[in-house]
Parts: C-alpha cells; structure tokens; sequence
C-alpha cells in the first residue's frame, strides 16, 4: 500500500498540477490607453475627479461586479407564463444578480453621467462611456438595457417630450435616476416578423386613435430585449384620415408607453408570449410580445416614427461600440496574463515570439477601436453641449454607423483568437471565457446588420453633398493636434492616411459620375466603403495619440503597424463594377435547383 500511495495518481488523487487561473484585474489601471487618453483630452481639474472615479470603479468590477455578471450567465430569467391555477400571469422571472447590477448602474451614474448638468458637457460622454466600457464584459449584459435607457432618455430631451407631455418628464428623471429604488430603465421594439432592417415594410402594429394623443397599439413584436424594463419606445402603423393604412415608413410613427399600469402592476395590454433561446445573451430576456390593445401616446410627428426613433438607434449604436471593443480587450487583458502562468515546450507562452505576435496583432487592432469609440464619444458630448461645428455632427453622424458594424465585425474573429489562447480551457464553459465569443456574434446583427448600416453610410452620403469634405477636414484636424512632433514613421502614417483618403475620394467621384450606375455600384462596396473610412479615422487617432508628448514608444508601434504595415483600404475599382452583380449571382446559385 506504501508504495502505490506515493503514486501522484493512486487513490482518488486527481495528481499535483493545477494551472493557475488567468486573473481580472483592475480595468482601469491594467488598460495600456484609457487613462493616457483621458489624460491627453481632458482639462486637469475633470480628468482628477474622472480618474479617481474610475479607478474606484475598476476595484469595484474585480472584487464584486464581475462576480455578478457571472451569475446571471448561470442563472438566465425565466418565464412563468400561467400560475398553478391556469390563470395567465407572464410572470419574468430574473436572477438576484441582475437586479443588484442594474442598482449598481444606477447608483455609479452609468446613465446619469451623460446628462449631469454640473460637468463640463463635452466631457460626459467620455466620461459614460469610459465607465461603462470598463464596466461592460462583467455587467452581465445589463449594459443593454442601460444602452437603451442612455437612447429613451435623449430621445425625450431631443424631441422635448419632457416639455411637451408632463408624464415624460418624471419618466426622464427615472432614466437618468441615481436611485435604484426610482431608477428606470427602457426598451426599444422595432422589429416585427417581416423583418427588422426594413421596419418600413415589417411594421405591421397598427396604432387604433383614442384621443388627442392616445392609441391602442395592436400587433406582435419580434425581438424585445430587457422586457422587465418600465417604459418603451415603440413603431407602430397610423391610419389616414380615411382609415386606411399609410404603406412603408412614411406610415409610421414613434409610440411611449408604459409596461405595467403604475397602480396594479398588470401589464398594458402586453402579453410575453415567448422568450427565445438564443446562442448567446442568455443573461437577457428577449421576448415575443403580442400588443393586444397597448395603452401608448404618439409623440412623434406623423410618420416620422423611424426618423425619431433614429435618435435612439444612433445612441444605441455607439453603446454598441462600447460592447464589442470591451469584449476585445477583456479577451487580451486575460490571455496577457494567463500567457505569464501558462508553461508551454519548456517555457512561458509570454516567452514565445509566435505567441507575442499573435497578441500583439490583437492589441493593434483593440486599441484602434478603442480611439474610435473615444472619438465618438467626444463627438457626442460635444453636439450635446450645443458646441459642434457643421463638420463636427456630420463627422458624428457618419462615425456612428462606422463605428458599430466595424468594432462589431472586428470583435469576432479578434475574440475568437484570443479564446485560442487558453488553448482548451477557452473552449470550456466553466472558465467562463466562452460566453465572450457567444455574445460577440450578436453585435453584428442586432441594432442594424454590417451590410445595413453599410447602406446607412451610404445615406449619409447620399444626404449630404459635403460629406466627404467634412470627413477630410475631420482627419486633417485629429492629424493637426500633434503633427509638429511627427517623426518619420508617423510621416509615413500621414502618408498612408492621405493616400487612402484620396482613393475613396476617386472612387466615389466615379460613381457620382456614372449616370444610373451603368458601370459602378456604389451599394455593393458599402462594406469596404465603411470600413475603409473607420480604418481612415483609426488610423489617424492612432497616429496623433502616437506623437503626443505622453505617449509610449508602443503607441508609436501601433501606429505604424495599423496605417503602414497593414491595409488601410480594400478598394480596388474592380470590385465596384455592376457587372460584377451578375458574375455573384452565378458564383451563388450555381447548381441551385
Ligand atoms: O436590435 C435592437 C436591439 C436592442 C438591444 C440593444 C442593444 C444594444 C447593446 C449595447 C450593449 C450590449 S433594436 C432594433 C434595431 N433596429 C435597427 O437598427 C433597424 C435597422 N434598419 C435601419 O437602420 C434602416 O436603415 C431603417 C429602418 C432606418 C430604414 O428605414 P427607412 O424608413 O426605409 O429609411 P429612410 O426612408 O431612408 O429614412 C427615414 C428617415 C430619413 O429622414 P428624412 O425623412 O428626414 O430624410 C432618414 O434620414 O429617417 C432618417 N434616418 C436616420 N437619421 C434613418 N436612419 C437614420 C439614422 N441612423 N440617423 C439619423
Ligand atoms: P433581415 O433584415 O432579414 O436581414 C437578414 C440578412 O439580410 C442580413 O444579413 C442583412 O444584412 C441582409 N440585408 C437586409 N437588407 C439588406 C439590403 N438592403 N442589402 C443587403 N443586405 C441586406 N429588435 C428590436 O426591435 N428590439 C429589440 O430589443 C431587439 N433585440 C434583439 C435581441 C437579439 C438577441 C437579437 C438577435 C435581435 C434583436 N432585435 C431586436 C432584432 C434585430 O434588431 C434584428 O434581428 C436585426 O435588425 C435584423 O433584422 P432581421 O432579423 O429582420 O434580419
């Protein structure tokens, strides 16, 4: 017996080897850009009180939030449809965890932030999301329904809802609340069976007049996220002054309503038909909803539904932006530390020069969309503070769209990667590293697919003739910040930059000069139109951060590498050619019976 019981695997032991576990740290101080860039941007006195915040904030994520993210993976809600009598009482039913995460937004202003009178408003917005970018791999995806909440809140304060129905008023101080006990949050119901992209032609609620501005809403919404939010945004069809349907999204307009009656707690007229089973963001309940008599107001024009709603999308969309870069970095920041414990032929991962490289590629890229991000985030604040030049809001309403399908797209294959870098164990659901990949897929689809909001692009565009100009003066004024400090390396950056500027310029030159499209088609390259532009502004935020006197010899790197080493544009004119059209049609459907 003696001799077996020094065997390592006799007798139930399971033998000496554990592998320490990558570890969080601290998503403020561990991140290599956010403070430098706070730093650089912000005037001393707000980047102090910022800093500390954050800082604060990031122990808070290690020590208790990412805990309760983890929880609501493992606990996803419920849905109690009928009580033990037969009796219908769609009862949702979410985790302890959930609800603690949405106090906890409340009470660190993940929301409230951006519309706190007593900051300087051009730095809210970097100031929000800077927090809730630290804030969102470990929230458990309460961020969407906060991104939601951040969109309904600025919907009533664009379209001064809050003036105009004294019922919007109070809903707005619940949104941005710093109360658990009062805070609200809210959805966003647009997409219908026919389809959620074309909500014009998909849309088929239909809107039954009470009085002045009251409606019964009747139909059946699709996809609804957070449906244990308190208010919602919603489409839904008018009629003419016959009664008859008013087609495509000149028919629409925007609805608010209430989820429960605020005295019986009973649902408005809403049944939770289903929750679907989704490949990931199993921590949020997304529902069916059958509208049966939903007691709403109108409070947009008529059949300008989609064009206010759009206030809410864009919000929405730069949230997104958060989303998919966080996941990015949450990937790196654990595969950098597990490459220091992790042995691997002899020797650390981190020791390896194929392992490095691989990371180091992953790095890039994260900190480009990071910029991106900050950069539209600056832009917010800056045309919520009233401040924005005509080149400035072109430049964020073009940056939205951009920043959203590129960060979303980018996060896919980027997280996949690092996931390889736990080698099995990131396969493996108990790590908890896999709901990372899950969840990324979806930001791709949600809030406007890549090839639709390629198209929103393309409207931007199409609706304003100085577009490109504006977008030119943009790069060449994010250039100008540090140019004096330019060295060679990012000389040829700038070079690179304005090469690629002038290429998309040619080309979409081209097109305008080629009447009904005959030879070039613009729609089909709006994918490499938009991602171009967003490697175009990366590039160049890169490329000033670099040359800024507090940057690191690594942020020079990573300039050059993003606008040198690698593409910035993929726009060849051969791809642009209508004829092309035909060629993928048979390319698709060959042998298609
Ligand atoms: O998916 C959802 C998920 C919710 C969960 C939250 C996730 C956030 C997570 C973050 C953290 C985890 S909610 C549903 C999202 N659905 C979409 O995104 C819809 C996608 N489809 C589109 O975006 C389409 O392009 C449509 C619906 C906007 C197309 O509609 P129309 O009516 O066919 O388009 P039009 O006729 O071109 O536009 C109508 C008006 C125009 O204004 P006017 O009439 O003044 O010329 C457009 O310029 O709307 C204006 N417009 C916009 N304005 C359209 N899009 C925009 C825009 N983005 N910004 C400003
Ligand atoms: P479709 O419009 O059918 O698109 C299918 C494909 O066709 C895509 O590849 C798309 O890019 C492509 N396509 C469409 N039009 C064009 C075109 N003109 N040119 C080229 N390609 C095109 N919606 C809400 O309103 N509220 C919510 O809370 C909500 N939550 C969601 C939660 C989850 C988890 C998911 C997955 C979806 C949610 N949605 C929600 C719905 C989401 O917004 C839609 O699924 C999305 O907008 C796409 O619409 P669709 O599903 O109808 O796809």
């Amino acid at each position: 017996f003696k001799k077996f019981s020094s065997l390592p695997y006799a007798h139930a032991k399971i033998g000496p080897f554990a592998q320490e576990e990558p570890c969080l740290r601290n998503p403020f101080t561990d991140d290599p850009l956010i403070e430098r860039t706070l730093r650089r941007w912000m005037p001393n006195e707000v980047y102090s009180y910022v800093s500390k915040d954050l800082e604060r904030f990031g122990d808070k994520i290690v020590k208790e939030i990412d805990n309760l993210g983890r929880e609501c993976e493992l606990n996803p809600p419920k849905l109690e449809s009928f009580d033990a009598w037969g009796k219908r009482i769609d009862n949702l039913v979410t985790c302890q965890s959930w609800k603690r995460l949405k106090q906890i937004a409340a009470e660190e202003g993940l929301i409230s932030i951006a519309f706190d009178r007593k900051m300087d408003p051009t730095w809210r917005r970097v100031y929000q999301m800077a927090k809730l970018y630290m804030f969102s791999p470990s929230s458990g995806l309460v961020s969407c329904p906060l991104s939601m909440t951040d969109g309904a809140a600025k919907t009533i304060k664009e379209l001064n809802l809050d003036k105009k129905f004294p019922e919007l008023e109070q809903t707005y101080q619940r949104l941005i609340s710093t109360n658990p006990q009062e805070a609200w949050t809210s959805g966003q119901w647009m997409t219908e069976k026919r389809g959620g992209s074309d909500v014009g032609r998909g849309t088929d609620t239909k809107a039954v007049h009470i009085e002045g501005n009251k409606y019964k809403l009747y139909g059946y919404k699709w996809f609804s996220s957070a449906i244990d939010a308190d208010i919602a945004f919603t489409l839904a069809r008018d009629c003419d002054k016959h009664g008859n349907d008013i087609e495509g999204s000149k028919g629409l307009s925007l609805f608010y309503l209430q989820l429960r009656n605020p005295e019986t707690k009973k649902l408005n007229g809403i049944q939770i038909v289903k929750l679907k089973n989704k490949l990931g963001t199993r921590q949020l309940p997304t529902a069916e909803l059958l509208l049966d008599g939903v007691e709403a107001l109108k409070v947009s024009e008529n059949g300008r539904g989609v064009a206010s709603m759009a206030i809410m999308l864009n919000t929405t969309r730069i949230h997104m932006g958060v989303s998919a870069t966080a996941a990015m970095r949450r990937v790196i920041s654990l595969a950098r530390d597990y490459a220091t414990k992790r042995t691997v032929f002899g020797q650390k991962q981190a020791d390896w020069p194929l392992h490095l490289t691989t990371l180091a590629k992953l790095e890039v890229e994260t900190r480009g969309c990071f910029l991106l991000l900050m950069e539209a985030a600056r832009l917010l604040g800056r045309q919520e503070s009233g401040q924005a030049s005509n080149i400035e809001l072109l430049n964020l309403r073009l940056i939205t769209p951009i920043l959203k399908s590129y960060t979303a797209k980018q996060s896919i294959p980027l997280i996949s990667e690092g996931i390889e870098c736990f080698g099995g164990q990131g396969y493996i659901e108990d790590t908890g590293l896999s709901i990372l990949l899950r969840d990324a897929q979806v930001n791709t689809i949600w809030e406007g697919t890549t090839n639709v909001l390629g198209l929103d692009v393309l409207r931007v565009f199409n609706k304003n003739i100085t577009m490109f100009q504006a977008l030119k003066e943009h790069v060449q004024y994010i250039l100008n910040q540090n140019k004096k400090q330019f060295s060679n390396d990012l000389k040829e950056c700038e070079k690179r930059i304005s090469q690629a500027l002038e290429t998309l310029g040619i080309l979409l030159n081209k097109v305008e000069n080629d009447p009904h499209n005959k030879n070039m088609n613009l729609e089909r390259c709006a994918r490499e139109i938009s991602f171009a532009i967003a490697r175009i502004y990366i590039g160049a935020l890169l490329t000033s951060h670099a040359a800024d006197p507090i940057s690191t010899q690594s942020d020079k790197d990573c300039a050059y590498r993003f606008c040198v080493e690698d593409n910035l544009y993929e726009l060849d004119e051969e791809i642009f050619l209508s004829i092309r059209n035909d060629t993928d049609r048979n390319i698709i459907y060959e042998n298609f019976q």
